[in-house]
């Protein structure tokens, strides 16, 4: 039996001296990071459709997905932008409102680092609910929120006009001291259809999963 693999091995003088060399480069780099610290970019996050966490209806009730209704969702394309498809109807109707009362909302949580500055680009388009016009349809809302606050909005009738085709939405970000998480939410908001046959819709909004740049 060859018991020399079993003795135990003690690193000789040599070994010890090279191992001290070798320690001698890790001194000078601890030294030196508190001074890189300052000027590291933080590690920029990047969001998969996959990691939303799908969506849910708040609120008042949507029309029953499918047909000319469509579905909402994730890994859907409309007009150019691929991402998030808003394009479920309200239940409700109600000619003189404008007031919305349907809420769709998909969020993500997000790793940040604190005091680090996010820069967000999302792809946006809208789309009216009803063929190319507006006459019969009732324009839809949406906000991109981090943890509740609003920090960009839009709607069907001004800056995603659908005739304006796909925009590029942007906004920063500061992390506050102390917070490691956030939650992006689109947050879709569709008030009553202004009539219930066939005619009635609510416009439609696209927005694509963001990317995300660090400074
Ligand atoms: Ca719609």
């Amino acid at each position: 039996m060859d018991r020399s693999s079993d003795e135990p091995r003690s690193p000789d003088r040599r070994q010890v001296i090279v191992g001290a060399a070798w320690a001698l480069p890790l001194i000078a780099t601890v030294i030196a990071s508190p001074l890189q610290a300052a000027s590291v970019i933080p590690v920029c996050p990047v969001i998969a459709e996959g990691d939303w966490g799908g969506w849910v209806n708040q609120g008042q009730g949507l029309v029953d997905s499918g047909g000319a209704n469509g579905t909402n969702g994730w890994f859907r394309s409309m007009s150019g932008v691929s991402g998030f498809v808003s394009t479920q109807d309200s239940i409700a109707v109600a000619p003189a409102s404008n007031t919305p009362l349907a809420y769709v909302i998909t969020d993500v949580v997000i790793p940040v680092t604190p005091g680090a500055t996010y820069t967000f680009a999302v792809q946006g388009v809208g789309r009216w609910g009803n063929g190319v016009n507006n006459a019969n349809t009732r324009f839809q809302q949406v906000q991109i929120n981090i943890d509740g606050v609003v920090q960009w909005q839009g709607d069907t009738r001004t800056n995603l006009l659908p005739s304006l085709g796909p925009q590029t939405i942007g906004f920063s970000y500061l992390v506050p001291a102390g917070t490691t998480t956030i939650t992006l939410t689109y947050r879709f908001l569709i008030p009553p259809r202004p009539r219930g046959d066939a005619l009635g819709a609510n416009d439609d909004i696209a927005l694509s999963n963001p990317t995300i740049s660090c400074e």
